[in-house]
């Protein structure tokens, strides 16, 4: 068996420029820790930008980028400025998000930046051919390279090719809208099998490749002619044991070390005895719905008054895109919003909502887990939301009330969460009222049939499922071919 080649638009590693020199550190996201086992195998590789622009990193350090970058499995795609300003924050960002998150207000159809998510996609190509053999597997994740699979099959028709998409695939009637459709279309057929989180996903892709392009759809297999084409859907999980085990040891702590969020949420629990907590977290994008949850959370304050001085909504948001301007805005509504409903509500004991813009340490995020009765996780669209899923995962005693927007992938494994629509003001008010006040009894009973589930399909089984599926795939055609 050859070896495998990851490829997404980042790699998973933190650079850091100091002084004329340069740290190079592995970043734990939840794809890397997936994905780990496969990168670790043999020589393989993954393939993907390094978060700098080229001309951010001195000449002089460029072959110490590549040679740390080497010795952790890692190969840089160097990207201009002007290719991060058009591929990424253009035509990435401000037409494939957006439509494919169905906030077609947003969507851009801008040539220039479709030519430059052209070439960039060539890039990322050329980087994978060089290192490519028959015989290898390769693994396309995401938007930013929608293009990939057929610019690789191109030049190595033999090798295996898997696709995965992190975020939804939106149906045929807002797909066909875009411009480049086919071009999309083609270029995702280039792999063998092609993942998505839902099986409404999978159906939505293979609907637009049927009216698009005219092939017959059999099932789940797209039949090209001379290539069939599988799509599947593989909800992505967590890294369950790491959540778990974290949470259990924060418990354990001994109070003295316990963080600066920590502390203060003990001196507000002194300060206003028995308020409750209620945490989102989000990086902070349109998508995710922020603007409503806090108007929600308003509107409950006022239709549920007993609550005023009982109950506090802790608001995380990770910076982010911060270069597009649907992104800069949304932060000043944030911003906005959250002043009225503190302006409004606030009391000298208490401030309804704390809101922190920034990214949290991986300690800080396991405190707040742990810490609240309530996540209200409220997307207007989501590929699947792994915030759910981390809730769950660390709520060791098994009580905890998760309030998830059924517009979020992460809703068809979780149905024992109170699930909402997001545009639908009066029920979620009156879900943080049912959470606020389920019974113990109930909040276990829902949790632990979905923690069974997150543990059996964790992020390593959704990785492993995939390849397996994604081999079997390729075994079938060539045993098709030599009989
Ligand atoms: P995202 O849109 O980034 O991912 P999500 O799945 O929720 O969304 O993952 C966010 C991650 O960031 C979580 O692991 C969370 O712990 C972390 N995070 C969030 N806020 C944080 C904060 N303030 N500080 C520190 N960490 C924070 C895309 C798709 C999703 C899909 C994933 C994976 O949009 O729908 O679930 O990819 O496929």
């Amino acid at each position: 068996m050859g070896k495998t080649i990851i490829i997404s638009n980042r790699l998973p590693l933190q650079i850091n420029i100091s002084e004329n020199d340069l740290e190079v550190s592995p970043s734990v996201g939840g794809l890397a820790t997936g994905l780990k086992s496969f990168h670790q195998e043999g020589d393989s590789i993954w393939i993907g930008w390094t978060g700098l622009a080229s001309e951010e990193i001195p000449e002089n350090l460029k072959p110490k980028v590549l040679e740390k970058a080497k010795s952790q499995g890692c190969i840089p795609v160097d990207l201009t400025s002007e290719e991060i300003e058009k591929f990424y924050y253009g035509f990435s960002n401000r037409t494939i998000w957006p439509l494919f998150h169905y906030f077609m207000e947003y969507t851009e159809f801008d040539a220039e930046h479709w030519e430059a998510y052209k070439q960039v996609n060539q890039k990322y190509a050329d980087a994978v051919i060089e290192k490519l053999e028959d015989g290898d597997t390769v693994w396309v994740h995401d938007y930013q390279l929608l293009l990939l699979p057929a610019l690789i099959r191109k030049e190595k028709p033999k090798v295996t090719i898997g696709f995965f998409n992190h975020i939804p695939f939106p149906s045929y009637e807002v797909f066909r809208t875009l411009p480049w459709r086919e071009e999309i279309l083609r270029g995702m057929l280039g792999a063998d099998l092609l993942g998505f989180h839902t099986y409404d996903y999978e159906r939505h892709f293979l609907r637009s490749v049927n009216r698009i392009l005219h092939y017959d759809i059999n099932f789940n297999a797209v039949n090209k002619g001379n290539r069939i084409v599988k799509a599947d859907s593989f909800p992505m999980g967590i890294d369950y044991n790491k959540f778990r085990n974290s949470a259990l040891e924060h418990k354990s702590q001994p109070k003295s070390e316990t963080t600066d969020i920590q502390k203060k949420l003990d001196y507000h629990k002194y300060v206003s005895k028995g308020t409750k907590l209620i945490i989102s977290i989000d990086r902070l994008d349109y998508t995710k719905g922020i603007a409503n949850r806090i108007r929600a959370f308003g509107y409950f304050l006022e239709k549920y008054p007993e609550y005023q001085e009982n109950v506090r909504l802790i608001m995380l948001a990770v910076p982010s895109r911060t270069n597009v301007p649907q992104y800069q805005l949304l932060k000043k509504e944030i911003d906005e919003l959250v002043g009225r409903i503190n302006g409004k509500f606030a009391t000298v004991n208490w401030t309804p909502i704390w809101y922190f813009y920034r990214s949290m340490p991986f300690d800080n995020l396991i405190d707040l887990y742990t810490s609240s009765d309530v996540a209200l996780i409220t997307p207007v669209r989501d590929g699947m939301n792994l915030v759910a899923k981390e809730y769950i995962a660390t709520r060791t005693d098994n009580t905890g009330v998760l309030i998830l927007s059924e517009m979020a992938g992460a809703a068809q494994e979780l149905s024992e969460a109170l699930l909402i629509n997001p545009n639908n003001f009066e029920q979620i008010v009156d879900s943080i009222k049912y959470a606020l006040e389920m019974p113990e009894e109930e909040q276990i009973r829902r949790n632990k049939i979905m923690q069974k589930r997150l543990r059996r399909y964790s992020v390593e089984k959704w990785a492993k499922d995939f390849m397996t599926n994604l081999r079997e795939t390729t075994w079938t055609r060539k045993t098709f071919r030599t009989l």
